[in-house]
């Protein structure tokens, strides 16, 4: 495969809401991300990918754009962009923007001129439908958010518009060859002002099975999921390869897909040599236990749960193409809450996990935060929280039987408020966040938990990150680790996660999370322990003695 820059990068995602604000309104904004980018740098990351910062009434935080040209004025202005593009340029950063055209804003211009005129050109951009009160709609899908996928389109009584996720959220019609035409201008001239390339959003709904039509009810609601229909879709990569051809190729850009649910078949299409994407996320482990009840039915997730699909997302990709390893995202709970059990929620716990998905093939992905071990927060009433998703999912659960308090700590699990609490920058009462009020309550332990603490402390999670990143970028060790195979080792043994990366030198990466000490045999004697997150090791006669929660990558 040819080697590309990006193969080796190390990616930070900022959720710029949550990151830094400049200006005391209490929402972080560009020129916060300008004040902190050296903090970045610091970190060892090269590229970042900014969560969505166009104009936008801000319904699902920015992922419903009104203007594909123009910065919200919450996060500041063109000319902050530009100045970002080029003090990122200074640092040697990189820019990838979030591309979410699957579906703009219904207040975007597009969908006014739409509603003005439905058999006009604009029309044509959306998928809109004849109805009539008390017709059941043109398909039963269930919308990401909750409810049906169809709303009555404003200023008419008999029409409608299809929306997969928000209905503030119109989709895009991309059969429309003079829709696709527009998008694609849009992401050149981005491309042009200098962004590396896009985080490209939800791209696997563009393709519908159309005609629409119903699959059988899955809940009460008398809907069914979405993924009915995604099963069914085909051809999406048509799509695809037109936009790669019109836009990325021919700028050498970045891409990283939100895909779910692909087909194996499909696999070096999106990620392979000729394919539309650089890579795409693994989501095969926050999809651990997904139940498509609701997040009411989604029993806690374990570490030998987290191996098992580690190891089968990469055997499936061995070959094939780069997968971007996650624990989090902004739609996601914290990774150290989610896969760590309670008990291994120590920082000694949290660097084992991040080390373990960290070396694995592929581009790492780091979430605001995820260096510092940000944690899940509590909620004492539905009402503090802003996500949309969790709305819908505490309606759920009540529908389903659970009381109020039962369906608040089920939210609490799963917001994705979780990962949009302001980033912790020290122990001060907001935290560094803002100087007025922060759109989302601080986490309380920041108190504790926070970037001033762990950048003075040689062996905090945030310094050991900063190691994991030192390894993948260290011209001895940085061939392995990014183009090394990947070996799982003594599979079956509870408790463990082992690996090699085989390259020109040979890694052996170890995790013990079964709580207890554990020995674990070696094929050969270490040369060196690269890394370690406890002070000790011990490895006599052929093995190696590990401690509870202890992480080691040994030079083999
Ligand atoms: O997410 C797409 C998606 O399908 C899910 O992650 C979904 O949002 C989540 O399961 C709901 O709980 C992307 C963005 O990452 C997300 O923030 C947006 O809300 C969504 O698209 C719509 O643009
Ligand atoms: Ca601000």
């Amino acid at each position: 495969m040819e080697k590309k820059w990006w193969h080796s990068a190390t990616a930070y995602q900022i959720y710029p809401k949550s990151y830094q604000d400049s200006n005391g309104d209490g929402i972080g904004d560009l020129p916060g991300v300008i004040d902190r980018l050296d903090e970045v740098k610091a970190l060892g990351a090269d590229v970042i990918w900014l969560s969505p910062i166009y104009c936008s009434p801000l319904a699902d935080q920015g992922y419903d754009i009104s203007d594909y040209f123009n910065i919200d004025p919450r996060f500041g202005t063109m000319e902050d962009m530009d100045r970002l593009l080029a003090a990122a340029k200074d640092r040697d950063l990189k820019i990838v923007m979030d591309l979410v055209v699957n579906h703009c804003s219904d207040e975007h211009e597009w969908f006014r001129k739409a509603c003005e005129d439905p058999d006009g050109p604009y029309g044509q951009f959306f998928y809109i439908r004849d109805w009539h009160e008390g017709e059941p709609y043109p398909c039963n899908w269930r919308s990401y958010f909750g409810g049906p996928c169809w709303e009555l389109l404003p200023g008419h009584t008999d029409k409608i518009y299809f929306h997969a996720f928000h209905k503030k959220q119109p989709d895009l019609n991309w059969e429309n060859p003079l829709l696709r035409r527009t998008v694609y201008d849009m992401i050149n001239w981005w491309l042009d002002r200098g962004v590396a390339g896009f985080r490209i959003d939800a791209i696997i709904n563009i393709k519908k099975f159309l005609p629409f039509r119903d699959f059988p009810a899955d809940r009460d609601d008398g809907l069914c999921s979405i993924q009915r229909m995604l099963e069914k879709a085909k051809g999406i990569t048509s799509f695809l390869d037109e936009m790669a051809d019109e836009t990325f190729r021919p700028h050498d850009a970045f891409t990283v897909g939100e895909v779910f649910n692909e087909k194996d078949e499909e696999l070096p299409l999106f990620i392979g040599e000729r394919g539309c994407f650089s890579s795409m996320f693994d989501f095969s482990g926050t999809l651990i236990n997904k139940s498509e009840k609701g997040w009411y039915d989604q029993p806690p997730v374990t570490m030998e749960q987290y191996k098992e699909a580690m190891f089968a997302s990469h055997r499936r990709v061995a070959g094939v193409g780069f997968l971007s390893n996650i624990i989090e995202n902004h739609d996601e709970p914290r990774g150290v809450s989610f896969f760590l059990p309670p008990e291994g929620r120590s920082e000694t716990g949290k660097k084992l996990l991040g080390g373990l998905g960290f070396l694995l093939p592929g581009i790492p992905f780091l979430y605001q935060g995820q260096e510092l071990g940000m944690e899940n927060t509590t909620h004492t009433d539905i009402s503090e929280i802003d996500d949309i998703s969790s709305q819908d999912e505490y309606r759920v659960a009540l529908d389903a039987g659970l009381s109020p308090a039962e369906a608040l700590a089920v939210v609490d699990r799963f917001s994705r408020d979780n990962a949009r609490t302001p980033y912790q920058w020290d122990d001060t009462p907001n935290t560094g966040f803002t100087t007025g009020k922060p759109w989302l309550p601080v986490h309380p332990n920041h108190t504790e938990i926070n970037l001033a603490e762990q950048k003075g402390r040689a062996d905090s999670l945030y310094n050991f990150y900063r190691a994991l990143i030192r390894l993948r970028r260290d011209p001895e060790y940085a061939d392995t680790v990014v183009y090394g195979s990947f070996e799982p080792y003594l599979e079956e043994r509870e408790g463990l996660m082992a690996y090699y990366r085989r390259g020109r030198r040979t890694l052996l990466v170890l995790g013990n999370y079964s709580g207890a000490e554990m020995t674990v045999p070696l094929n050969e004697a270490s040369k060196r322990v690269l890394l370690n997150n406890l002070e000790r090791y011990s490895e006599k006669d052929g093995a190696a003695t590990l401690a509870p929660w202890q992480f080691v990558v040994l030079e083999v």
